[in-house]
């Protein structure tokens, strides 16, 4: 009998899940995003009007049954530990659930901030071994998708895998990018090159190559000595994908888990729903996606809720003026706190408290929360940075060599104003 032929039932993965312990690396900036990573780290930017990058992956973590949860921070991570701390707390001690915050605190001997994802983990090893867990599941907290995590671990316990890597196909142009791995026919791990300059294909799919999702299952004491090892050796950049895991092909047990999602979008839907939202493009996309007819992703499945913290407003309000003859908002998603009054917003994301004057027109924008857009302002295409207040007339979308001059304009044609560029634009 394969190994892989163990037949692991639900009680059995539930029992094993309450021995999990989850963390999720939230550390890094996130540059790509540009001014957006000015205040946040990734993870604690703000993502579909009310919610943060990270609440996925948390919500992903305790919709799995997975109640034990460290969250790495490091850069800019204030706005994020309070988000967690307010919105998160529901999990109960006594019950031994937990959410601990494990900010960089130099409390290893070499009084450094985590260098890479494996040192973040390092530096607060001895915390983890208190925990006394028997899995650990390593996590990014900046990618938006919807995964239970019982059956990646259902796969790694009928494996008898030391450590397990959930991937999924990318197409072959963007797999540089990414961890890349090759497979034989029982998943075990048979390749792993981390961004490679000329990433392999999948067998028989010339377009397409096996990509890691930077989502580990380790046997708990086989990562502590994996970690113990990494930490002496000179020279490594102490990553997960560039170091720990290329070095255990060929010696150890590493199985590739195939990514499926949590919920079925809607018929028909075949495409698997992981997003990296990493760039100002693929932010702007993955918002505007929203407000479509047909979203990728659910946010109204009630067996895979999203959960965050909600600071109390009132309803969304929508005032027609009869001068104007205006005052609606269609195909858009507008949070709590917002008023729209006698302007027009079209196909756009709106967050909490954003105020639309009249006059105003509102198209294809993802505006974050506390801002205020003036009266016959015109925006198409753009993001608008948390708290900006656009002034009266300001016109975006129209002319491109303007909006590159006073704006941060992609070459996809999407706008970043930030509240520092219209500050700028005054002076
Ligand atoms: P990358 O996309 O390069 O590759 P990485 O920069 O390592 O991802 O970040 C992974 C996660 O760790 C992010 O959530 C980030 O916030 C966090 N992080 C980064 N540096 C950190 C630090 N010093 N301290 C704490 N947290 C930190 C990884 C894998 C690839 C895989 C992709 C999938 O290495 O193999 O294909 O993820 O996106
Ligand atoms: P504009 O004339 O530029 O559209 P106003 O500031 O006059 O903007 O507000 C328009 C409408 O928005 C008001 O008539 C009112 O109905 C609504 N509004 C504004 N502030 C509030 C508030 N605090 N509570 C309830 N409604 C409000």
């Amino acid at each position: 009998m394969e190994p892989q032929d163990r037949v692991i039932n639900d009680i059995e993965v539930n029992l094993r899940l309450r021995r999990t312990l989850a963390l999720v690396l939230a550390g890094g900036r996130g540059s790509r995003l540009k001014a957006l990573t000015d205040w946040h780290a990734k993870p604690g930017i703000p993502f579909a009007g009310k919610f943060r990058i990270i609440d996925f992956t948390l919500s992903n973590c305790i919709n799995s049954g997975i109640r034990r949860i460290g969250v790495l921070t490091q850069y800019k991570a204030h706005s994020l530990l309070q988000h967690i701390q307010r919105g998160w707390g529901f999990l109960r001690g006594e019950f031994n659930e937990f959410i601990e915050l494990l900010p960089a605190q130099q409390r290893t001997e070499g009084e450094a901030w985590y260098k890479g994802t494996a040192d973040a983990v390092y530096q607060n090893l001895d915390i983890i071994r208190e925990h006394g867990p028997e899995y650990v599941l390593v996590l990014a907290g900046d990618h938006i998708y919807k995964m239970d995590y019982g059956k990646m671990l259902a796969h790694h316990l009928a494996c008898g895998a030391d450590v397990s890597v959930a991937c999924l196909e990318v197409p072959l142009e963007d797999a540089r990018g990414f961890g890349v791995m090759a497979v034989d026919d029982h998943d075990n791990v048979i390749r792993f090159d981390e961004k490679p300059a000329n990433p392999q294909h999948a067998p028989g799919k010339p377009d397409k190559a096996l990509a890691s999702m930077g989502i580990y299952i380790f046997n708990a004491q086989f990562l502590y000595d994996r970690l113990q090892e990494e930490a002496s050796e000179p020279g490594t950049e102490h990553d997960f994908g560039k170091n720990i895991i290329p070095k255990l092909i060929g010696t150890h047990k590493v199985i590739a888990h195939p990514f499926q999602d949590s919920c079925v979008m809607h018929e028909g839907a075949t495409e698997h729903y992981w997003r990296d939202v990493g760039t100002i493009d693929a932010y702007w996309e993955a918002n505007i996606d929203l407000t479509t007819v047909t979203p990728s992703l659910n946010l109204y499945d009630t067996n895979w809720p999203i959960w965050t913290y909600q600071a109390q407003l009132p309803p969304a309000k929508f005032v027609f003026d009869n001068d104007t003859r205006r005052g609606m908002a269609v195909d858009s998603l507008v949070s709590g706190g917002c008023i729209i009054s006698g302007a027009v917003v079209r196909r756009s994301m709106l967050f909490s408290n954003v105020r639309v004057n009249s006059y105003s027109l509102v198209e294809d924008t993802v505006v974050l929360p506390d801002c205020d857009i003036g009266r016959h302002a015109k925006l198409k295409k753009c993001i608008v940075d948390q708290g900006c207040v656009i002034p009266p007339g300001l016109v975006v979308g129209e002319d491109p060599k303007l909006d590159a001059k006073r704006f941060d304009r992609t070459d996809k044609g999407v706008t970043l104003i930030t509240a520092d560029m219209l500050r700028k634009l005054e002076g």
